[in-house]
């Protein structure tokens, strides 16, 4: 499985002509705001964008920000997500995430606090779920956006520069891993199953693997021997904790014959034959 991809369009606000493509300068409530698409401050590339609220009404909420409307056909109804982005500000801002129906009936608004920040920082990671069922079905007004704002009685003057968004899934990465044995069909203890089988893991989890110590397939006797991952030698534990899962893995029991491990068990099992001989030879005595 591919790793997630930022569903977020221009997210460097590095392409457009006389504006950033797929951004939309905004202003909430009673604010007077300024929108700039920046090409001196900026975290990467040549270019950022600023929103300045220069004063908002002293009886009022007021707000600025850049939004993008992401296309719902490009989200999973019911999916857990992140939105980040690189960010600088003289007061607290809020990413935000609103989805509404086509009349613009407010569906579901997440927001996510991030403290002033005078040097560009990380916003850290705003985890969140898009609703489900009837309320999926009426979404049609998808966005996101990172807002600075005010409340009424604060005297103002706010800035806030964006950069870098990312937007992308994060529940649904998850890796198959295939338990495999030598010989094959080995019956796991954890995760229960015949080799070989498949389970899906969530991705960075551990696997707790655990197999019997020895198996007999037909006349042989086989001991537990070590785990191979992806083909290479890793460890005898049983059980044994393997991970964290990055990526799709095969994890493979590795089971010796008991003589072929012990070689010395070959005189034994010579003098056992020897042994017979002399049985049979004892009950043609007895006849
Ligand atoms: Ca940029």
């Amino acid at each position: 499985m591919a790793l997630p991809e930022n569903l977020v369009s221009n997210p460097g606000f590095e392409s457009g002509v006389t504006k950033p493509d797929y951004w939309e300068p905004m202003i909430t409530g009673t604010a007077v705001a300024t929108h700039e698409w920046d090409a001196v401050d900026r975290y990467s590339g040549a270019r950022s964008a600023k929103c300045t609220i220069v004063r908002i009404d002293p009886d009022a909420y007021g707000g600025a920000y850049w939004r993008q409307r992401i296309p719902k056909e490009r989200l999973v109804e019911g999916g857990t997500y992140a939105l980040r982005d690189k960010y600088k500000a003289n007061r607290s801002s809020n990413l935000r995430v609103v989805v509404a129906d086509s009349a613009w009936q407010l569906i579901s608004g997440q927001y996510f606090g991030c403290p002033a920040s005078l040097d560009w920082s990380n916003s850290g990671e705003f985890i969140f779920t898009f609703p489900s069922g009837t309320d999926w079905q009426r979404a049609f007004y998808i966005y996101i956006m990172h807002e600075i704002s005010g409340a009424p009685g604060m005297v103002f003057d706010a800035w806030l520069s964006v950069d870098d968004f990312e937007l992308y899934r994060t529940a649904a990465l998850t890796w198959n891993v295939t338990l495999e044995s030598s010989p094959t069909g080995v019956q796991f203890v954890q995760p229960p199953g015949t080799a070989p089988f498949t389970v899906t893991v969530m991705d960075g989890e551990n696997v707790t693997v655990e197999v019997p110590r020895e198996i007999q397939v037909e006349t042989v006797r086989y001991s537990f021997n070590h785990w191979e991952i992806n083909g290479v030698e890793d460890g005898s534990a049983n059980p044994s904790s393997i991970g964290p899962i990055r990526a799709d893995s095969s994890i493979r029991a590795v089971y010796l014959p008991r003589a072929a491990a012990l070689p010395t068990l070959l005189i034994l099992v010579g003098a056992a034959a020897c042994f017979s001989i002399g049985l049979v030879a004892l009950s043609f005595a007895k006849r």
